[in-house]
């Protein structure tokens, strides 16, 4: 079973992360494992930390000559900011963030031991891995991308966007988003933001295509995949809901206007001329492009601070200022493909299994043939 655990503290010494279960044979390449990682770094309204680091990876196992070993894979990122020994003490949470509910679980009277496990930062060991499951999706055939597709109250125009466009257009814009007109605005936004001393969240989008049909299942709650890719990127930094499709919009249509109808051609085979369903249906892959989007909150750190309440004295106080981003949407995108290759890798592996690259590429071929004569 594919699987990974991350470890390290937002200024500590280095982020770990240790992928278990990937298959042997793996050619892994270096750049655009680096090209990920920068990807997270950009985006206007990210804080003074992204130019400060520069977030390189390295294999300390479970990889010789450029290929993977089918031994775990130790993945490690030093942090150029290591100042957590010389950091003061926080006893003033921030509302939003981890701070209080954290303080009161682990009983610490240093907020700083709760936020700096908490910290978004952690998800650069999420995207160096998502990075490699994307390396071994690819050669499967499977292509993810992600784009921006709203910033606090304003939208892009809405559009079926693919990974192709996603990657021409969307790549090297300061916000990850394929509508000029709207760049311009939400540009705007967080420049009133930086001055009002605020924040802004948004939303996502993540499309991945080429998957085949039948990953997943309905038979059980926990083996439907768009479930799990929920909970994938509802455990995102900030995030505070997840689309698969259409899903919110369906909510207020009637079904004929939101199931994707089927047809059928001797040449293609099964076809659908919409997919509102986002490349699900019960818990399933459909083989259609899966769009799955994540909405984030508004980052709980304000240069203006909120109201809160001092943990020792119980006094009324304005939360901690941290150094902060005002938005952190364009990379959260870049996590949630992370994420979603991870979890697509998972449920590859699950189904069609084997220890090498050959053996999986042989398995899911014959897969492949099997549909295609269904
Ligand atoms: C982040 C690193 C952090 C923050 C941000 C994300 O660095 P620092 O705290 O030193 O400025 O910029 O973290 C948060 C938004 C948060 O709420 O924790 C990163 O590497 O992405």
């Amino acid at each position: 079973m594919l699987r990974f655990l991350t470890a390290g503290e937002s200024h500590g010494p280095s982020l770990t992360a240790i992928l278990e279960g990937m298959l042997a044979g793996v050619p892994i390449d270096a750049s655009s494992l680096a090209h990920e990682m920068r990807r997270r770094q950009l985006g206007y309204g990210r804080g003074p930390r992204m130019q400060l680091e520069t977030d390189t990876v390295e294999l300390l196992s479970g990889v010789r000559r450029g290929r993977t070993l089918g031994s775990p894979i130790t993945l490690s990122i030093k942090n150029k900011d290591a100042s957590i020994d010389r950091l003061p003490v926080v006893t003033q949470p921030r509302p939003g963030h981890a701070d209080l509910a954290g303080a009161i679980k682990y009983d610490h009277r240093d907020i700083r031991n709760v936020l700096e496990r908490a910290s978004a930062r952690e998800t650069a060991a999420r995207v160096a891995v998502g990075a490699l499951c994307k390396q071994l999706l690819s050669l499967l055939g499977v292509e993810l991308a992600s784009h921006v597709i709203a910033l606090g109250s304003i939208r892009a125009k809405p559009v079926a966007a693919t990974v192709a466009m996603a990657r021409k257009k969307a790549d090297g814009t300061p916000l990850r988003c394929l509508d000029a007109q709207a760049t311009k605005k939400m540009i705007r936004e967080i420049d009133r933001c930086v001055k009002a001393g605020d924040t802004l969240g948004g939303i996502f989008e993540v499309i991945a295509e080429g998957v085949p049909p039948g990953l997943g299942s309905y038979v059980h709650y926990d083996r439907r995949l768009d479930a799990i890719l929920g909970h994938a990127i509802l455990s995102i930094h900030a995030v505070k809901a997840v689309e698969v499709g259409d899903g919110v919009a369906a909510a207020d249509l009637q079904g004929s206007k939101v199931q994707d109808e089927i047809f059928y051609a001797k040449a293609t085979g099964f076809s659908r001329s919409s997919n509102r369903a986002g490349g699900f249906e019960g818990g399933m892959t459909t083989g259609q492009p899966v769009i799955v989007r994540g909405f984030l909150k508004p980052l709980s750190t304000l240069r203006k601070p909120l109201r809160s309440v001092e943990i020792n004295t119980k006094r009324a106080v304005v939360a901690t200022v941290e150094r902060s981003d005002v938005t952190t949407v364009p990379a959260a995108g870049v996590i949630g493909e992370a994420m979603i290759a991870f979890e697509l890798s998972r449920a590859v592996l699950e189904k069609f299994g084997g220890d090498s690259l050959k053996e999986l590429q042989r398995n899911l071929e014959g897969y492949r043939r099997q549909v295609k004569a269904f």
